[in-house]
């Protein structure tokens, strides 16, 4: 009898730990279930940016927050910077992203590729100098961190760097299935938004000089003498040709034909607002659309343009300098053409600066000629 009880009680004991046991388990698989649903629509939101900006943007306001890190920060390997100059040329304000970190070579990046296999995350205590190229501004007083490698097709594309205050939170014996599995989505992410931002800045711009093309100056164009008259405020034209510029051609070659080219851009956007467009309308002319500026203002502006050619003589590469001047038409769009058709005033403009760029050759080349 007395032993009986004795193992009844046993039994309701090992019953009630068992019980104990499964309530933890269930907790924990709730807990896992919610973390993975949390991750799963990440994944969605990543998956779904259409944009550099976007992406980054949305890496950076949720990762911290659905994998509970206390810095996180994005190497990408930007040979030649050309990343980082079509993103500022396309108009992303980088500044905005501290975090986001763009190396010159692969190879800061610091991971170790022996033996020819892709590199592996790398989990370990933080190390403020040894990090500094993942974490150049830590802040926060990290303990651990995750540096994992962004790859596609084998080839090292970035770094993804995760920190926790936590020491424990990454350490060099856990698991890398689940930070892997983030990095790779984020690497074909990335990837994907970078390539077709640059296909869009391609088809945008002009490959000599890097200001825009011919086809995307028609359709701003029309964008913005819509917004003009909707918002009602002065469009102006410029149309800028270089004088005698077959010549540079023919006396110092083709290639330094070229550099004068890129560096007329340069000097031309360095006159403008960045309200403005500038686009190469082919061979040694360009046009400028100016936002919110009357034909005075316009003359303005073409002036200090042609003063900033005629001033100071053009360098070659090989050490000559060569002097240049460009003539400039300038044309203001009316208020009376808001009846007409947009396509048709916009044509308009543009013909009427390039009929008082040739009245500024007529007239001896070097000038300035408005038609009002
Ligand atoms: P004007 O003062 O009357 O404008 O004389 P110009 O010599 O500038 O005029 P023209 O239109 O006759 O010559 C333009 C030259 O621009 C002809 C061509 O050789 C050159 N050109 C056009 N596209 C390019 C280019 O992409 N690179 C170089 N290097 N030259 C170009
Ligand atoms: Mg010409
Ligand atoms: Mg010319």
């Amino acid at each position: 009898m007395h032993e009986r009880g004795a193992s009844v009680r046993e039994l309701i004991a090992e019953n009630e730990a068992l019980r104990r046991q499964l309530n933890s388990l269930i907790d924990q698989a709730e807990n896992n279930h919610a973390i993975m649903m949390r991750h799963q629509a990440f994944d969605l939101e990543i998956v779904g940016a259409s944009t550099f900006q976007e992406l980054i943007g949305t890496i950076f306001r949720l990762l911290p927050v659905v994998s509970d890190l206390d810095a996180v920060t994005l190497s990408l390997v930007d040979t030649g910077a050309d990343i980082h100059t079509v993103m500022t040329n396309l108009g992303v304000d980088l500044a905005a992203f501290p975090n986001l970190l763009f190396h010159d070579d692969a190879e800061s990046l610091g991971f170790d590729w022996s033996g020819g296999r892709p590199p592996r995350p790398r989990l370990m205590p933080f190390d403020a100098a040894a990090q500094r190229h993942a974490f150049p501004q830590p802040g926060t007083d990290l303990a651990s961190v995750a540096l994992v490698p962004l790859l596609r097709n084998k080839r090292l594309i970035g770094g993804l760097n995760l920190g926790s205050r936590d020491p424990a939170r990454f350490t060099p014996l856990l698991g890398t299935d689940f930070v892997e599995h983030m990095a790779s989505i984020i690497a074909i992410c990335l990837e994907n938004v970078i390539s077709n931002e640059m296909l869009k800045y391609i088809g945008l711009t002009d490959a000599l000089t890097g200001v825009y093309n011919r086809r995307y100056m028609d359709r701003r164009l029309l964008e913005e003498i819509g917004r003009a008259r909707r918002q009602a405020y002065r469009v102006s034209c410029m149309y800028i040709d270089i004088d005698w510029f077959k010549q540079v051609n023919d006396t110092y070659g083709h290639q330094a034909g070229d550099d004068v080219l890129r560096e007329v851009a340069a000097r031309i956007k360095a006159e403008l607002r960045m309200s403005d467009a500038l686009g190469r309308f082919g061979g040694e002319e360009f046009v400028v659309l100016l936002i919110d500026a009357d034909l005075d203002s316009a003359s303005m502006v073409a002036q200090r343009i042609r003063a900033s050619v005629a001033d100071r003589p053009f360098v070659l590469p090989d050490g000559q300098s060569l002097a240049l001047s460009v003539s400039i038409g300038v044309a203001t769009l009316d208020d009376f053409e808001r009846d007409h058709a947009i396509e048709g005033v916009a044509q308009q403009l543009v013909a009427q600066a390039d009929q008082a760029l040739y009245q500024a050759k007529e007239g001896g080349r070097n000038r300035v000629v408005a038609r009002s």
